[in-house]
Parts: structure tokens; sequence; C-alpha cells
């Protein structure tokens, strides 16, 4: 089996499906696009990804897009090392359901953050019609692209993709407890615990990691994936924000 994947360092989508192949023993090649510069809008990357996002992953000449259905189809056509999916069909449904939920609430809520702290300095350097004419060429994303503009989203915007992720860490400690833990549903890690962990992994990085910390299920589980095998090569040298970006390294949230 040979595995391609289209991906970029820092891109949270990015590190689950670095994860999931680190975890199965997958070895793989990268090739790593450079978000900013627009390396996803390019004509050969659209016509494999239309949405113009990473990652993707071409397994064996067969073209796979968005991070939570890769990772749910390394699941299937790697199954026998490390299971990251329940066998009974009921907590199959539960652990889908919750990553339903966290595409929705942090790996959206995360981006607010990470555009206004890392990425604006580099829009806002460039003139209005440049600006414009990028935002436009997303398929995906010109929308909040204009609702960032060159000025970055109002604190009214950044509170709210604050509180979105609290109730993430809520409902995080909620499933740790019912489980009875220390993974999200219980005793095995599954494709839930790696959905939501670049959404830690990130505001971490921005320095909020005491958002959970009157958690301490929450905490545990963090320092537990930290501590995973497929951890350190997922997060190799280049992987956080605070290591491209220079002016975040004194910048609090
Ligand atoms: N639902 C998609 C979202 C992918 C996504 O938003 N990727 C971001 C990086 S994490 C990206 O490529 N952004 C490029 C851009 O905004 O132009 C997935 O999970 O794969």
């Amino acid at each position: 089996m040979a595995f391609l994947l289209y991906n970029s360092p820092q891109s949270t989508c990015s590190q689950r499906v670095r994860f999931v192949l680190n975890a199965k023993a997958q070895s793989f090649d990268e090739i790593k696009l450079d978000l900013l510069a627009g390396d996803q809008l390019k004509p050969e990357y659209l016509a494999l990804n239309p949405n113009g996002v990473v990652p993707t992953l071409n397994h064996d000449g067969n073209i796979v897009t968005d991070s939570s259905v890769i990772i749910e189809y390394l699941d299937e056509v790697v199954p026998q090392t490390s299971d990251l999916t329940p066998r009974d069909p009921v907590k199959r449904a539960a652990m889908r359901s919750l990553m339903r939920f966290i595409d929705e609430m942090p790996a959206a809520a995360v981006r607010i953050p990470t555009f206004n702290l890392a990425f604006l300095p580099h829009f806002a350097a460039m003139s209005e019609h440049e600006f414009i004419a990028f935002a436009e060429s997303k398929p995906l994303r010109k929308e909040f692209m204009m609702a960032m503009g060159r000025t970055g989203f109002p604190r009214k915007e950044m509170d709210s993709s604050l509180e979105r992720l609290r109730r993430t860490y809520v409902r995080m400690n909620l499933s740790i407890t019912d489980s009875g833990g220390p993974w999200l549903f219980g005793k095995d890690i599954t494709l839930a615990d790696v959905s939501v962990m670049p959404a830690l992994v990130r505001m971490a990085d921005l320095g909020r990691e005491d958002d959970w910390s009157d958690l301490p299920s929450v905490a545990k589980w963090y320092e537990s994936i930290r501590q995973h095998a497929a951890f350190a090569p997922t997060y190799y040298p280049g992987s956080l924000l605070t290591e491209r970006f220079a002016h975040l390294r004194t910048k609090v949230l």
C-alpha cells in the first residue's frame, strides 16, 4: 500500500491524518503545501481536491479528501493494526456523532484565533486588491476570509470562538466520565480522540492550556495523547504555529 499525503505541517486537519497513519505504523510520503502562498489553490491541486483545502490522501491512485473521511477510510483499509473504531455499532454511532460535533464546533472555532493571531499579519501586508483576489480564489473559505478582512475578526468573534471551544472541553469531560476514560470512549483511543486532538494542541500552542485545567479528566486526556507513540512523529518540528511564526512567541491570546 502506498500513501501520499498532501498536507501542511501546521494544519490541524492534516495533523489528524498524520496521527492515524503513524498510529497504524504506515509509512507515507508527504507533499507539503504552503497555505499562505496559495499552493492549495493551484489548478493541479484543485483537480485533486476541488475545495482547495488540505489534507488530500492518494492511496494507490485513489483520491480521498476531508480529514474526517480520510481517517475513517484509513481505519477501514488498515484495520488490523490498532483499530480506532469501536466494534459495537452503538458505540460506533456515538463516536461518529461526537466526530460531527467536533467538526462543527472546535474544528471551526479554532480557525478564528488561528487566522487572527497567526496569519493576519500576512494578509494585513497585502493590498486590498490582492487580498480580495486571494479570498475570491478560495472555493470553500471565501466568505470566511471576507468576514475576517485585513483587520481581523472582532473581539466578539474571538470570544464566541473561545466559548465554543470551552463547550467542547466540557463535552469531552462528560464523555470521559461516562465511559470511565481515559479516552473519550473508554479504555481504547478512537477516531474521536484523534479528531479533537489538534484543536487542543492549537489552543495550548496559543497559550490557552489553562482553559481546561479545571477539568482534570481533560487535562489527563491531553497528557495521555501527548504521550501516545503517534504524537511525536505527527507533530514533527515545524508543526506548531509558534515554531513558524516568531510574532506568536510573545503574544498572549
Ligand atoms: N473539512 C475539511 C476542512 C479542511 C480545511 O479547512 N483545511 C485547512 C487547513 S486545516 C486549509 O486547507 N485551509 C486552506 C485555506 O483556508 O485556504 C477537512 O477536515 O479536511
